[in-house]
C-alpha cells in the first residue's frame, strides 16, 4: 500500500514538473500561420452588412484571429452595399477577388472597413488585415489594397484515390476517398481556410496519373462533397481526367479526339459533372507522357486533344488545363527540347478555354532550371505556370529548403522579347490574356502539420503569395511567414528569414552545383546517384544529363550540341550560347566544359566545383547552428522536430557531397584542392545504399 502511495505521488510530482517544463506555447504545427488568435483584452468589435456565407467567414475569421487591439469597430461589407454609396470608395479595379481595407466614417463613426466587390474579396480582405496585424502592425491603421494578378491559383495534389500521394512526403492524402462524401472530415475546411488565407481559389484534387475512376458517378459524388466544403472559402474543385476514360468506363473502341463518339461521350460526362458540381473548375491533363495515354496515340495533336475536352466544358464555364510536361522514349533528341518542339507550333490553334501548363524548367523541377523556353515562345496561348512546391529534388521533407529565390528567379527572368519577363507572361501583363494562371504541386498529406515539417508550410505559403501577386520577393515573403509562424521578434524572424533565404541555394551546392541537374538516384529521388547509367531510357539515367568524362563535364545545348539554346529568343539565346555569358549557375546545363576550364573567379571548374560542394555542407551547419541559438523562443515540439531535421540534413548534404565528389573523382582522376577533405567512404559504398521503400515514389 506504501509502495503505492509513494508510486503515485512520484507519479504526480513527475507529472507536475512535466508541465510545468512544457511551455505555455507547445504545439504541433496544425494552425500553421494562422496561429494568431485575439485575447479577450484585444477582442474586436466586428460587425458585417449583408449575409453569405463567405461574409460570415469574414466576419468570424476577424473576430476570432485578430491578434492585437484594433482601435476602431470593423465592419466587412460588400463595395456595393447602399451604406457604403455615399463614400465613393475606389473600388473599380479590384476586380472581383480584390480587397480594400481602410479607415472611413461610417453613420458618423470612425470605422475601419473591409471591403470588396465580392465576397470572396472581402474574405480576402479579412485575411489580408489578419497578416498585416500578425506581422507586427496596428489594425486601425491599416490602409491595405490589393487585387491578385493571376487569376487562376491552383494546388495540383497528385493524389492517389487509395490514399498515397504521389511525390507526396507528409503522410497519405487528406482526402478520405473511402467515407467521403458522407463523413466530411472538419478537416477539409482547415484546409480550405488555410488556402483562402493566402489567395489560393482551386484545387486538382487527385494526381495527374489519373485513374478514370475519378470519373465515376460515386466519385463525382464525393468530389462534389469537397466541392461544397470550400466553395464558400472561394475554392473550386478541378479533376484530372485520364484520357482513355471513353474506352475504360464507357466501353468504346477509341479515345480518339477526332471521333464525335470520343467527344460526344465527354459532353455527357462533363455535363453529368456540372449537374453534381456546378461551379466544377474544369481538368487537368497529362496526356503522352510517361506511360499515360493521349490524342498522339491516335496521331492527333495535343491541340486536338485539348479543344475536344474544352468544348465538352465551354458550355459551363469550364476551362482545360493541358500540361506540356512530354517527352517521348521514340524521341531521341535531348530531352530539354521535347516539349517546345512538340508545343511551339502549336500555338494560336488551342480553343479560347485552353491553358497550357508548363513546368518553370525544361526538364522536371530540378534545384536549379533556367526558365522553360516555352515561356516567350506561345504568345497566342495563355500559359499557366506549375511550380513544384513538394521537394521531390529537394531533398523531400526533411532538408530545409525555402522555396521562394526559386520561385522569383523564374518569374522575375527576361524571356528576350522586349520588356517581357516570365511573371509577365504568366499573368497575363505580356499579351493581354484572359486566362492567368499558377499551379503548384501540393506538399500537403494527413501529417499533423501538413507538410511534413514546420518550414515546409513556408513553401505552400510562399506559392500562394506569388501567385497572387508574382512580383512580390521572397525575403519579404520569408519575413511575414517567419512573423505569424513565429512571432514578431526580431531576434527569431531575422535568424529563421536568414537561414530560408540561403537554404535553397545550399541545396544546389551540395545537390549539383553550376546547373547540373538530375543526379538523384532512381525512382525515389532522395539521394545521390550521379553514377546511373543503366536505366533502360537514356534520360532516365543521370550519366545522360550530366555527360562527364575524363576531359570534362556538362551537356552542350550549344549549335555545337543539342542546340537548345535556340529555343529561346535571340538575345537569350546569344547569352547562352557562350559559356563566358552564361550566368556561372547554369553553366553545365548549357555547357560541355574541360575540368580546367576557368571560372570567373579565377579557379578552375573542378575546383570551384568541390568548394560549392563544401559551401552547401557548411552552409547546413551555419543554419543548424543558428537554429539552436533558436531554442530558448521556440516552442519544444516545433524546435525539436526542425533541430531533428536539420542534423539529418547536415549528414545527408555531407553524404550528397562525399557521394558525388568520389564519383566524379573517378571520372576525372583529379586530387581535390587543399583543404577539402577527402570523401568519407570508397565509391562502392555509395552505390550500394538502396532504399526501396522510400516515400512518395509511385510502385
Ligand atoms: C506525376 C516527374 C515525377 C513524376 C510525376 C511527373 C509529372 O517525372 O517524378 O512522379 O508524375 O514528374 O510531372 O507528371
Amino acid at each position: 500500500m506504501k509502495a503505492m502511495r509513494t508510486l503515485v505521488r512520484t507519479s504526480a510530482i513527475a507529472l507536475a514538473a512535466s508541465l510545468l517544463a512544457t511551455p505555455a506555447l507547445a504545439e504541433d504545427g496544425y494552425d500553421l500561420w494562422l496561429r494568431a488568435r485575439a485575447s479577450a483584452s484585444t477582442q474586436p468589435v466586428v460587425s458585417r452588412l449583408g449575409d453569405t456565407p463567405t461574409l460570415r467567414l469574414a466576419e468570424a475569421e476577424l473576430r476570432r484571429d485578430l491578434p492585437v487591439a484594433a482601435t476602431l469597430p470593423i465592419v466587412v461589407a460588400l463595395a456595393g452595399d447602399a451604406s457604403l454609396a455615399s463614400l465613393r470608395l475606389p473600388v473599380g479595379e479590384l476586380g472581383d477577388e480584390g480587397y480594400l481595407v481602410r479607415p472611413v466614417t461610417l453613420g458618423g463613426r470612425q470605422t475601419l472597413l473591409v471591403t470588396g466587390n465580392t465576397d470572396r474579396g472581402v474574405l480576402y480582405g479579412a485575411f489580408a488585415l489578419i497578416r498585416h496585424a500578425s506581422s507586427g502592425n496596428q489594425p486601425g491603421a491599416a490602409n491595405l489594397r490589393s487585387a491578385p494578378k493571376v487569376k487562376l491559383r491552383l494546388l495540383n495534389h497528385w493524389d492517389n484515390l487509395d490514399g498515397p500521394v504521389e511525390r507526396g512526403y507528409a503522410g497519405e492524402s487528406l482526402w478520405d476517398w473511402w467515407t467521403l462524401p458522407d463523413y466530411r472530415d472538419p478537416r477539409y475546411t482547415d484546409y480550405a481556410r488555410a488556402n483562402a488565407s493566402i489567395g489560393i481559389n482551386g484545387t486538382v484534387l487527385n494526381n495527374v496519373n489519373a485513374k478514370a475512376d475519378s470519373l465515376t458517378a460515386p466519385y463525382i459524388a464525393k468530389a462534389a462533397a469537397l466541392a461544397d466544403t470550400f466553395r464558400p472559402w472561394g475554392i473550386r474543385v478541378y479533376l484530372s481526367a485520364r484520357f482513355s476514360a471513353p474506352i475504360e468506363l464507357g466501353g468504346l473502341k477509341t479515345a480518339d479526339p477526332r471521333d464525335p463518339a470520343v467527344a460526344a461521350w465527354w459532353k455527357a460526362k462533363a455535363d453529368e459533372i456540372y449537374r453534381t458540381i456546378p461551379d466544377f473548375g474544369g481538368f487537368l491533363v497529362k496526356a503522352n507522357s510517361e506511360g499515360q495515354p493521349g490524342p498522339r496515340d491516335y496521331g492527333a495533336s495535343h491541340g486536338d486533344g485539348a479543344n475536344m475536352l474544352a468544348a465538352a466544358v465551354k458550355p459551363h464555364g469550364g476551362i482545360v488545363m493541358w500540361r506540356a510536361f512530354v517527352y517521348a522514349d521514340t524521341d531521341p533528341d535531348d530531352r530539354a527540347k521535347q516539349a517546345y518542339t512538340e508545343f511551339k507550333p502549336l500555338d494560336g490553334t488551342f480553343a479560347d478555354n485552353v491553358m497550357v501548363q508548363v513546368k518553370n524548367g525544361a526538364i522536371d523541377f530540378q534545384p536549379r532550371e533556367p526558365f522553360h523556353p516555352l515561356f516567350g515562345a506561345m504568345p497566342k496561348t495563355p500559359l499557366m505556370m506549375e511550380f513544384q512546391i513538394t521537394k521531390e529534388y529537394l531533398g523531400q521533407a526533411t532538408h530545409l529548403a525555402y522555396l521562394g529565390p526559386l520561385f522569383t528567379e523564374v518569374l522575375e527572368a527576361k524571356t528576350g522579347r522586349g520588356k517581357e519577363t516570365v511573371a509577365s507572361v504568366v499573368d497575363g501583363e505580356s499579351e493581354r490574356h484572359r486566362l492567368t494562371g499558377m499551379a503548384g504541386v501540393a506538399n500537403i498529406g494527413n501529417d499533423r502539420d501538413w507538410t511534413g515539417g514546420t518550414f515546409n508550410q513556408a513553401n505552400w505559403y510562399a506559392f500562394g503569395r506569388l501567385a497572387w501577386d508574382p512580383l512580390l520577393d521572397a525575403a519579404g515573403i520569408a519575413r511575414e511567414w517567419a512573423q505569424q509562424t513565429f512571432g514578431t521578434d526580431p531576434r527569431i524572424v531575422g535568424p529563421v528569414v536568414d537561414m530560408m533565404m540561403r537554404s535553397r541555394e545550399a541545396v544546389v551546392d551540395y545537390t549539383g552545383p553550376f546547373g547540373l541537374a538530375h543526379l538523384m538516384a532512381t525512382g525515389h529521388h532522395y539521394g545521390p546517384g550521379p553514377w546511373v547509367s543503366e536505366l533502360q531510357r537514356p534520360e532516365w539515367n543521370p550519366v545522360y544529363y550530366h555527360r562527364a568524362d575524363k576531359q570534362g563535364i556538362g551537356f552542350d545545348r550549344t549549335r555545337t550540341g543539342s542546340n537548345a539554346v535556340a529555343q529561346y529568343a535571340p538575345t537569350v539565346a546569344k547569352l547562352y550560347a557562350n559559356p563566358r555569358t552564361t550566368p556561372e549557375a547554369e553553366l553545365l546545363w548549357f555547357h560541355h566544359l574541360p575540368w580546367n576550364y576557368r571560372l570567373k573567379n579565377g579557379e578552375t571548374l573542378w575546383d570551384g566545383m568541390v568548394h560549392h560542394y563544401d559551401r552547401g555542407v557548411s552552409t547546413v551547419t551555419a543554419m543548424r547552428r543558428e537554429w539552436d541559438g533558436l531554442r530558448p523562443m521556440v516552442d519544444a515540439e516545433r524546435w525539436e522536430k526542425t533541430a531533428t531535421f536539420l542534423a539529418i540534413q547536415e549528414r545527408e548534404a555531407r553524404w550528397w557531397r562525399d557521394a558525388s565528389l568520389a564519383y566524379w573523382q573517378s571520372v576525372n582522376g583529379l586530387p581535390l584542392p587543399a583543404g577539402s577533405a577527402a570523401p568519407e567512404h570508397d565509391l562502392a559504398w555509395y552505390k550500394a545504399q538502396q532504399f526501396p521503400l522510400a516515400p512518395g515514389n509511385p510502385h
